[in-house]
């Protein structure tokens, strides 16, 4: 049995979570809040990690590509080589051209802290850049990759409404904004795995914030 280890606030978390229960692969889930993790399975200390019979893993895209492997009924991936590649694709320039970029704006935008006026600009530059570029690959038809749903979509179901409201806050403009995107993620929101994932971050979140009130 597989245990998804980490917290659901977390989108990483979430993009795991997601492709378990659309794959309807059996797991259980462990909290560990960050600098509780364990460092055998997760040597860096982020979230989340998964612990396995054979071991921990770490890193959420490497994740699902051990899920993928492990679980081939209900696939994710597409057969043919090409549009397996083609997922892949979206989902690198998600994690990597887009989550990653818009993350240099979260210390001012979801947790109180500031960011100069240096690095709005710099990394504005560079999500024009990266979404113009995002934009040529993503399908939105109706899944983001094509016809079906993808581990692709995993991913953009938790990267994409976090970079829209990172911009919308710290630029007064969602950068996605010229993109189908609200539309996608309402689409993807009548889904109950995204349902259960919602809820369960929600519920999350209130623990979250309780817990720090706790410490403070
Ligand atoms: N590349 C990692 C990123 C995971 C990540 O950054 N998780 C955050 C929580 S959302 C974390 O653990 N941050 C604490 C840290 O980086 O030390 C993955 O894909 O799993």
């Amino acid at each position: 049995m597989i245990t998804l280890c980490g917290f659901a606030v977390s989108n990483y978390y979430n993009k795991v979570k997601l492709a378990l229960l659309e794959k309807g692969v059996p797991f259980t889930e462990e909290l560990a809040w960050l600098g509780e993790t364990d460092p055998e399975a997760s040597p860096l200390g982020k979230v989340p990690y998964l612990k396995t019979p054979q071991g921990g893993l770490s890193e959420s895209t490497v994740m699902l590509e051990y899920i993928e492997a492990a679980h081939p009924e209900h696939p994710l991936l597409p057969a043919d080589p090409f549009e397996a590649a083609k997922v892949r694709e979206l989902l690198r320039y998600l994690e990597l051209h887009l989550e990653l970029v818009a993350r240099n704006l979260y210390p001012e935008a979801f947790f109180g802290g500031k960011v100069s006026d240096n690095t709005k600009e710099k990394t504005r530059q560079q999500l024009e850049k990266n979404i113009a570029a995002f934009a040529r690959l993503a399908r939105f038809s109706p899944f983001i990759a094509g016809s079906e749903f993808t581990l692709a979509d995993c991913a953009a179901a938790v990267h994409l409404p976090l970079i829209s409201a990172a911009t919308k806050i710290i630029y007064g403009q969602d950068l996605l904004a010229a993109l189908p995107v609200r539309d996608y993620l309402k689409r993807l929101g009548e889904r109950p795995t995204v349902q259960k994932v919602n809820a369960d971050r929600k519920a999350n979140n209130e623990l979250m914030m309780a817990r720090t009130r706790a410490q403070a």
